[in-house]
């Protein structure tokens, strides 16, 4: 099953309403910081009367009604009033791609890597005991709680956590393209309210509507929310082992493979040739150790395949993906996200940081200059999909191409000079 959720605090940016964005991250996108971004405040507006968003409320009260959700919960939707906080959300698009490093300096800091230790500490019968059920690492989870919502602490913050009702209403009363999504989304958030026995009120999430300590979307948290602890709730705001153990029970329907990682940093040999690094083709470990790729993760069985990747060129750390990283990818489809969720995992387990740094010192393309770029590739005869710009891996893909025929090291990876040689104006 397809679903979707979100995240808290990657609150301030929806960019990602504009793609197609599958997985779990419906509504996330790649920058976030360790501290929740403040939502943009927007001043208290009154409501003037809106009759195509009463229409639009209406109709999906009659969805929700045709679902079983009872009257009295579906004319909730009524008085919801549009939040000009989430709007405000929806419209602060990033200027600039932000490097991934970013993204992971934010979100990998030393108080996130103690605070995860002490939680592996403080939750360790009930780790093992999701462990024990589910066969997802302990780290793993506790990972996704440490990004998700920094352990929980963020639920406590008004500033943050949000009434879904309102939120997905705003959302999906919207002329967004996502809108039919979002009604989806909110339609399951009033299913929720409809059962027995109901949940904390008023339902709380973040402005795109995930909820609790590890972000679970209306949708998923009907398939996946589990009660762990035994009260007959399945409580994700305020039951930690519901919360994780639900985080559990989605990866493993996912295709989670236990007691298998999700890869490790790669150490590449001395004239290596980047084409293999291709993101796609799968080479068992061994087969990769042949061509003089090694696993830093000494502790991996050589028979599980993997793809390598090098997210900022050559220039940066290289990774051997295995096939758990792409349960990681179904939570959040941001490789930047992935990542950070992966390596917070390996500090939480007491590995040392990426043996790689990352080339800090690059200029990046704003968007408009990835479409200038994109554009262009096309015209040179490569193909780099639509001018969307988005690094996404045709771009990259047609990025190696190009430097393969001009004889540069094919990594895949663009910054301002590169487009400049190339002929777009970064
Ligand atoms: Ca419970």
């Amino acid at each position: 099953m397809r679903c979707r959720r979100r995240s808290l605090r990657p609150i301030a940016r929806i960019l990602v309403l504009a793609l197609a964005m599958p997985a779990l991250s419906a509504a996330r996108a790649e920058t976030a910081g360790s501290n929740p971004p403040s939502v943009p405040t927007a001043p208290a507006a009154s409501n003037p009367p809106d009759p195509g968003r009463a229409e639009c409320l209406g109709a999906i009260a009659r969805e929700a009604r045709e679902r079983g959700v009872p009257e009295a919960v579906a004319a909730r939707l009524a008085d919801v009033a549009p939040d000009p906080d989430v709007v405000a959300a929806t419209r602060n698009q990033a200027e600039f791609v932000k490097p991934i490093w970013s993204y992971l300096d934010a979100n990998l800091t030393e108080a996130r890597i103690e605070a995860g230790r002490a939680k592996l500490r403080d939750w360790a019968p009930t780790l093992a005991a999701i462990e024990a059920r589910y066969g997802v690492d302990r780290h793993v989870l506790v990972a996704f709680w440490g990004v998700e919502s920094t352990y929980g602490s963020v639920l406590d913050d008004p500033g943050i956590v949000r009434p879904v009702l309102r939120s997905l209403a705003t959302l999906a009363c919207s002329e967004g393209p996502r809108a039919p999504y979002w009604r989806g989304e909110l339609v399951a958030a009033l299913q929720i309210m409809a059962q027995d026995p109901p949940p904390p009120e008023p339902l709380t999430g973040s402005w795109a509507g995930a909820m609790g300590h590890t972000q679970f979307m209306p949708t998923v948290y009907r398939a996946y929310a589990v009660d762990f602890d035994g009260d007959g709730r399945r409580d994700i705001w305020n039951s930690v082992p519901d919360a994780l153990a639900s985080t559990a029970n989605y990866l493993r329907d996912m295709g989670w493979r236990p007691g298998e990682r999700w890869g490790s940093e790669a150490r590449l040999p001395e004239g290596f040739d980047y084409a293999l690094a291709d993101e796609t083709t799968e080479r068992s470990l061994a087969a990769w150790r042949a061509l003089g790729v090694e696993s830093r993760d000494a502790s991996t069985d050589e028979t599980v395949r993997a793809t390598l990747i090098v997210p900022a060129g050559a220039r940066g750390p290289a990774f051997l993906l295995q096939p758990n990283f792409r349960m990681i990818l179904r939570y959040n489809t941001a490789l930047s996200y992935a990542l950070t969720v992966a390596h917070l995992s390996d500090r939480l387990r007491g590995a040392p940081a990426f043996a790689r740094d990352w080339p800090r010192g690059d200029a990046m393309l704003s968007a408009e200059a990835l479409k200038g770029l994109q554009g262009r590739l096309a015209e040179l005869g490569f193909s780099p999909g639509a001018a969307d710009g988005k690094p996404g891996p045709r771009t990259r893909a047609a990025i190696r191409a190009y430097q393969a025929a001009r004889g540069l090291t094919p990594d895949g990876y663009v910054d301002a000079a590169l487009a400049e040689r190339i002929g777009a104006v970064p």
